[in-house]
């Protein structure tokens, strides 16, 4: 990690406050680059590697980074994922960019631009393993991570130094009892929020053996989590509610062929879990002996915020249970008045953290706008939650136009711009659906260009245009064609109604401001 941060001083000439893209597969790398910038206070912006060179290209410009770090491919179900020439398509759009520097991974034949592109093994060659690390300001910015918000763009959530290290660290310690004799396995991404605090910064402070694998948890086979927990002996697993539902549609006789006596803790993040979810994990998994530990948090929080502590907190399967010591969560409405126990409402924080958000990089204004006018004295989550008798939050999902499709959080508003970027696409409307699988999924109504066709070949074409525009993960399950999308009297999609649609519910409530009626009949009718 020192020689690659020294790399960064003298070969690429990244300085203390220089921004810094990473974009790299699952490999050790990854961590070694953000904790190497960390070191020189080069605050870096990590993209999946599942994003476009679209989305790439939003995410450089926004930050303004000097430096990519890619790697010349990357696997996904044994498939290349050609991260290079992505990083070559996003920085002919990207004037900050002065330097490439690639980790060779998969031999994949690429193309080196003389005087900006370097491999990562030449660069290091000579560089001292000796790197003083910075001193820096508490708050001085330590990564931008690009979330889906209710606009088209995402925004550039900013974390900073000393309060997101405390926080993570000490939650690392409390909800995963973890010791430095333990070996811990969070699955998620490094490139979503869940892997910058928990596969890197809060085990590794901690000291903790990490594990990190490259892949999805069905290849090569279905029982590829199961194999890693009995190689690799880990005691505690972080993963997601939708890969559990999977697991379970799967079947048991996977984790049974394998010996998980290691385990000793999980957890789960991203999407409330189901109480049929909970249990078999509980049984099956963690052999009816681990406690689970459902971990409600955001981006924006940078660490876990309601969650029970194992061994201290009474757990009940689909409740995050209390907030973490030093939190105050409440359920609100409109006004920040708390709504009776039982009762829905808005989920606030009513206190600073020390992991939260500084700012959106650069917006200081959205980020007020967003966190802090919804609700008078208070940074609001975006999320319904109730509390029930105990006290116990039960996060009912999000109440703007933010979906999670497979724990992945995704903005409709930017799936819409991409679709309507496609040439037949007059006009979108997103919403999210439930699914058994993903939790939600997204469902797309598309009016088309007058004179062009909805033939299925067109919905294809739509489809990978999203994968295309934004990523695999943002393309619609389903795009449904219509005449019309059903509007209020001053024009505002009618979001509600789709979303019931979507979801093949009876439309209920309001529907006085429909602008026309007709359409409505129109798009159920499609269903038919
Ligand atoms: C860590 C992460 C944040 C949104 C959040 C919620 C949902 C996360 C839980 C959950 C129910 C949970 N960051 N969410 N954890 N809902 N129970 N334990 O996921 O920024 O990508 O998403 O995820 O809606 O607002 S995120």
């Amino acid at each position: 990690m020192s020689v690659f941060a020294n790399t960064l001083r003298e070969v690429f000439g990244v300085k203390t406050g220089d921004r810094v893209a990473i974009y790299l597969p699952m490999i050790p790398e990854l961590p070694i680059a953000m904790l190497a910038c960390a070191r020189i206070g080069a605050p870096f912006t990590v993209v999946f590697g599942g994003f476009s060179a679209e989305s790439l290209v939003g995410r450089i410009n926004d930050s303004e980074a000097s430096l990519v770090v890619t790697a010349d491919g990357g696997w996904r179900r044994g498939v290349l994922v050609p991260l290079k020439a992505n990083v070559d398509a996003a920085v002919e759009k990207t004037p900050s960019v002065r330097n490439v520097c690639v980790v060779r991974r998969t031999g994949t034949p690429i193309e080196m631009k003389a005087g900006r592109d370097r491999w990562w093994h030449e660069a290091v060659v000579g560089q001292s393993a000796h790197c003083p690390p910075e001193a820096l300001d508490s708050e001085h910015p330590f990564y931008i991570l690009y979330t889906s918000g209710t606009t088209g763009k995402p925004k550039g959530v900013l974390h900073t130094t000393a309060g997101y290290l405390v926080q993570t660290t000490l939650s690392t310690k409390w909800v995963f009892d973890l010791k430095d004799t333990d070996t811990f396995w969070c699955t998620a991404d490094i490139g979503w929020v869940t892997g910058h605090s928990y596969v890197v910064v809060g085990p590794l402070s901690c000291g903790a053996t990490v594990v990190m694998y490259e892949g999805a948890p069905n290849h090569p086979g279905p029982d590829r989590f199961w194999a890693i927990v009995e190689k690799y002996r880990v005691n505690t697993l972080y993963t997601a509610p939708t890969a559990i539902r999977a697991f379970v549609k799967w079947g048991e006789e996977h984790p049974k062929k394998h010996d998980l006596s290691s385990l000793r803790l999980l957890g789960t993040v991203g999407e409330p879990i189901n109480p049929e979810a909970w249990m078999w994990y509980h049984r099956v998994i963690g052999g009816g002996r681990c406690p689970i530990v459902d971990t409600w948090w955001q981006t924006e929080t940078g660490s876990i915020l309601i969650t029970p502590l194992p061994g201290a907190t009474a757990t009940k399967p689909g409740s995050a249970t209390r907030p973490f010591p030093g939190i105050v969560a409440e359920v609100v409405d409109k006004d920040g008045k708390p709504v009776p126990a039982g009762q829905g409402g808005m989920l606030v924080l009513k206190t600073p953290w020390p992991s939260m958000l500084r700012t959106v990089y650069r917006d200081d204004e959205r980020y007020r706008r967003q966190y802090w006018s919804e609700v008078p004295g208070a940074y609001y989550t975006g999320d319904g939650a109730r509390k029930d008798e105990d006290g116990y939050f039960w996060i009912m999902g999000r109440q703007d136009d933010v979906i999670k499709v497979a724990g992945h959080r995704l903005g409709t508003m930017e799936i819409e711009s991409a679709l309507v970027s496609h040439p037949s696409v007059a006009e979108a409307a997103v919403v999210g659906r439930p699914d058994e699988l993903t939790g939600q999924a997204i469902v797309a109504f598309v009016t088309l260009q007058s004179g062009k066709n909805g033939t299925a070949e067109v919905r294809k074409d739509i489809r990978e245009h999203v994968g295309k525009t934004i990523g695999a993960i943002a393309k619609p399950a389903e795009v449904r064609l219509t005449d019309a999308l059903p509007k209020t009297r001053s024009g505002k999609i009618m979001r509600r109604l789709l979303r019931d649609i979507a979801s093949g519910k009876a439309t209920v409530g309001d529907t006085t401001t429909l602008e026309d009626y007709s359409v409505l009949a129109k798009l159920r009718e499609e269903e038919e």
